[in-house]
């Protein structure tokens, strides 16, 4: 047993003990200890003060009170001792493990898991309003099976409404103020409520996409474990005004930029939310729109913070998701970040093994590798392309124009008919080309 006592500060944050196991003969991607690392940064992010730690290793997971009953009352011992509030498991805990714990705890804690701790921190990081719809129908899906002594309990202590911020705690944040029901049927309602709400917000969304897709404008989304730098690099690349922070899941809600690339053609870069091991099915579910995105891109640029002792197991962590959300054989640039501390050839050599078409190296904070970075897309967006061969008459300059934006002109010549045209074009272009009743010939064709 492994357990660790930190310093109190003199604040009044909820005082928080965090709670890991590791069960024999399973292979998670990260050891309890690691895991545990991440939840207290997890924690921190929603505000808890943590005071403690402890891990076991099982044989099984208790059906009942999902650690061993010895544990429990050792637990109980350390955390009473420590004047804890919060009791915060690493895994999910099931309903009955819910109830039993709180049953076993008594009214004065609150016992709280991974998911919950999660879906707190989303609600407060939304703002957009299909953010904010989306954490909501993640919460409360959550809620539905949980329905016990604990939400009825925290209602209590906040005088009927949720609490944003401080005065009702972790574990409770609903967006907008909205308060948690206790009751199933207006919980239900609430749920189909929203996700009538979020239908009506994405159908304003997919004519925005469709309008982009008319533009052949090619689509690169920026995705990777929270805190790799995602949103800093999109700063570096575009020099848009997007938030940096070092905490889990700053970026919620995607945004969306226009890049010129160095050979002049135009690209649309997304930074979008980060992942992380154990994200909670109902949010990967509820937020799927949002992820769909991802899935609709030409190519994706998986960032790394590659001086993160654990950089390879978030890689696996990430590809887990984007399998989840069956993104498509996309092409994809892995994209090590944070090259600036680094320190050792040793950490170079950790990422040799590393199984991708293309990986680039950067420094989004010291500005570094980002003009391989804009080449890398370039190059891979143009394999993409279709190969035409193509007189257009000269009426159509909008079209020729469009080209040179979009493709890569690779001859160009004036003849008396109109201009003779041998390069590459997005597949959208070649679409363009044949509504306007050209036929655009492939090389060699
Ligand atoms: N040293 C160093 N720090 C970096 C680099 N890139 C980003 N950071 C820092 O890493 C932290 C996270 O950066 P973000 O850009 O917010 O990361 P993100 O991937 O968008 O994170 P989420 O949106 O929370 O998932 C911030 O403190 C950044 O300043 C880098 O190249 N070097
Ligand atoms: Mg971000």
């Amino acid at each position: 047993m492994s357990l660790q006592s930190h310093q109190y500060t003199q604040d009044n944050a909820e005082r928080a003990y965090l709670v890991g196991v590791a069960v024999r003969g399973t292979l998670p991607l990260l050891s309890v200890e690691e895991s545990l690392e991440e939840l207290m940064l997890l924690a921190r992010t929603a505000g808890l003060e943590v005071v403690g730690m402890a891990s076991q290793i099982l044989h099984r997971i208790d059906p009942k009170t999902f650690i061993g009953m010895g544990k429990l009352e050792e637990l109980k011992a350390e955390t009473e001792a420590l004047g804890v509030q919060t009791i915060l498991f690493d895994d999910e805990l099931s309903p009955r493990h819910q109830r039993e714990l709180e049953t076993a705890f008594g009214e004065r804690y609150k016992i709280l898991d991974r998911s919950a701790l999660i879906l707190d921190i989303f609600a407060m990081h939304a703002n957009t309003r299909e953010g904010s719809l989306q954490v909501e129908l993640a919460q409360y899906e959550y809620l539905l099976p949980r329905l016990t002594r604990q939400w009825t309990h925290l209602e209590r202590q906040t005088g009927g409404g949720a609490a944003r911020g401080g005065s009702g705690g972790v574990g409770l944040r609903g967006p907008g103020e909205k308060q948690l029901e206790v009751d199933r049927r207006d919980i239900l309602r609430r749920i189909s409520r929203l996700k009538l709400d979020l239908e009506d917000v994405r159908a304003h969304r997919s004519r925005h996409r469709v309008s982009r897709l008319k533009a052949g404008i090619p689509v690169v989304s920026v995705v990777g474990y929270t805190n790799a730098g995602k949103s800093s690099l999109m700063k570096a690349m575009t020099g848009a005004d997007v938030y940096v922070a070092d905490q889990l899941f700053a970026t919620l809600d995607p945004t969306t930029r226009k890049l010129g690339l160095p050979g002049g053609k135009e690209i649309l870069v997304s930074d979008t939310v980060g992942f992380i091991q154990k994200l909670p099915a109902t949010l990967v579910a509820a937020f799927r729109a949002t992820l769909e995105e991802i899935v609709q891109s030409d190519l994706i640029l998986h960032v790394v913070d590659s001086a993160h002792p654990n950089a390879l197991q978030h890689i696996e962590a990430v590809e887990d998701t984007l399998a989840e959300i069956e993104v498509p054989p996309v092409p994809q640039i892995v994209v090590l970040n944070k090259r600036d501390l680094w320190e050792t050839a040793e950490v170079e050599a950790r990422f040799r093994d590393l199984d991708y078409d293309q990986i680039v190296v950067t420094s989004a904070r010291q500005k570094r590798g980002i003009d391989d970075l804009l080449v890398a897309i370039e190059t891979t967006l143009q394999k993409r392309m279709t190969p035409i061969d193509v007189t257009l008459p000269y009426q159509a300059g909008e079209l020729i124009a469009l080209m040179h934006q979009r493709g890569v002109i690779e001859t160009e010549t004036h003849l008396d008919k109109g201009v003779h045209i041998v390069g590459h074009v997005p597949p959208a272009l070649v679409d363009r080309l044949l509504a306007a009743g050209l036929h655009p010939r492939k090389e060699g064709a």
